[in-house]
């Protein structure tokens, strides 16, 4: 039958095919609609579909491009979707989410509808270049083979001159970070423009490296429009940065993707600003899992994921379900946390990044839950350290060290004195 009126796309006897995109939405249907009819407009409105029965839509149409929904769950509010791999343009991330992340949020029939997953075929994993580097590249770049990395965002946000924003950075190498990075609203400002900073960083870090003997990088925000952006991480590719850093829900998936083909060499770090305003709704919305998986199919090499006891939102199962998303090859379902199987093929794994209102007194407590693939980023938590930048990057340091050998942060501050002034200050979380 011909499905144009948002009907007979249900099919619970459908078995999703190799060449179908699984795609697992959380349904609520408007007043007076019935949860398959809810269903059947999210199906029909993302495919083929439209709100009266049309002339045109044939049987052509209909054999080789209806969706078909398998599942329905009305107490869960989830239905599971496979579309036919050919509504979709392979390697082309905004026409898929004009399709299921498109006027689907907005029709009057549902009140709510939140784009939990999708399981994208291996032929569409194949279109894409992937991280670069990933977890295995950026160990060997820094030289660190299997505690967590530390990074400090350079603090105020905005407001530090070049040379300012450059001295703060050096101290947070010396004291022990391994990467440091610009804020998210830091580009190039007028009193702080990009490629001084650049310079003025980097010559830091240079030294930074000789008086301490360890490998120190700076991630440069290059978030800008599209040409300017390149433009950006050429140069710091050219002045050897090893980074850039990219807003990548403020730039769109199209910047993006062509970023990812265009840039030179370098590793990517991804912000994630902004994502909230659709992740963080359960009802309503698109997921934090498919905005990381998209940043894994383009190509980020590490990618801000939550910090579970941090300043931002963000369940612990929920955080823990995206860090083995971006770093396993293989990933089984999750029913609970609206985690479908996908297989990743030879994508590499990205970094997540842990970020957010962190202080040393919540390492142990992160690196328990999240494992040792992650990098641990403090902003306050360490240039509000009362003997400043030097000092609060020494205590966190220490922090990935005590949790590492598995002594408690009281204890281990018996005899390390920039991280008892860290943990009388803020507390040490169990
Ligand atoms: C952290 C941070 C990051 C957040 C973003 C900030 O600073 O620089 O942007 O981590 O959130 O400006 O808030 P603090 P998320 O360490 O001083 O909090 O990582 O969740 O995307
Ligand atoms: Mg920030």
């Amino acid at each position: 039958m011909k499905p144009s009126i948002y009907s007979n796309f249900i099919d619970r006897s459908y078995r999703p095919s190799r060449k179908d995109f699984v795609v697992e939405f959380s349904v609520r249907p408007g007043r007076g609609v019935s949860f398959e009819k809810a269903a059947g407009m999210v199906a029909g409105e993302s495919s083929i579909g439209t709100w009266t029965k049309i002339s045109t839509l044939n049987e052509r149409i209909v054999r080789t491009l209806k969706p078909s929904i398998f599942y329905l769950n009305k107490k869960s509010h989830t239905i599971k979707i496979a579309y036919p791999g050919d509504l979709f343009e392979p390697g082309n991330i905004p026409q898929m989410l004009s399709s299921i992340a498109g006027n689907v949020f907005g029709m009057k029939g549902i009140s709510g509808l939140r784009l939990e997953d999708i399981d994208f075929p291996n032929y569409f994993i194949k279109k894409f270049k992937g991280p670069r580097f990933g977890i295995k590249g950026v160990r060997k770049k820094l030289r660190v083979k299997k505690r967590p990395l530390l990074g400090t965002i350079v603090k105020p946000k905005l407001g530090l001159t070049a040379k300012e924003h450059a001295g703060v950075a050096f101290n947070a190498w010396i004291g022990g970070c391994d990467i440091v990075k610009d804020d998210e609203n830091l580009s190039s400002m007028k009193f702080n423009k990009f490629g001084k900073r650049l310079k003025e960083t980097l010559r830091l870090r240079d030294r930074a490296e000789k008086i301490t003997g360890e490998r120190k990088e700076y991630m440069p925000n290059v978030t800008a429009p599209f040409k300017e952006m390149l433009g950006r991480a050429k140069t710091a590719r050219s002045l050897g940065s090893a980074y850039a850093m990219v807003d990548i829900v403020t730039v769109g998936w199209s910047a993006l993707q062509q970023f990812r083909s265009d840039c030179p060499p370098l590793i990517l770090h991804a912000h994630r600003a902004g994502h909230a305003a659709f992740t963080r709704s359960k009802d309503h919305g698109i997921s934090m899992l498919v905005l990381a998986k998209l940043c894994r199919l383009i190509g980020m090499d590490q990618l801000h994921v939550g910090a579970i006891v941090g300043k931002m939102e963000g369940a612990k199962e929920e955080v823990q379900a995206i860090g083995e998303e971006i770093e396993d090859r293989v990933v089984q379902p999750d029913r609970k946390n609206h985690v479908l199987a996908e297989n990743w093929l030879k994508t590499e794994p990205m970094f997540a990044v842990c970020s957010g209102g962190l202080h040393p007194g919540k390492v142990p407590l992160l690196v328990r839950a999240m494992g040792n693939d992650i990098i641990i980023q403090m902003g306050g938590g360490i240039h509000g350290h009362p003997s400043g930048t030097l000092a609060g990057s020494r205590a966190a340091r220490y922090a990935v060290e005590a949790s590492l050998k598995g002594i408690p942060l009281k204890h281990f501050a018996k005899t390390h004195l920039e991280l008892d002034s860290a943990i009388k200050l803020w507390g040490a979380l169990k």
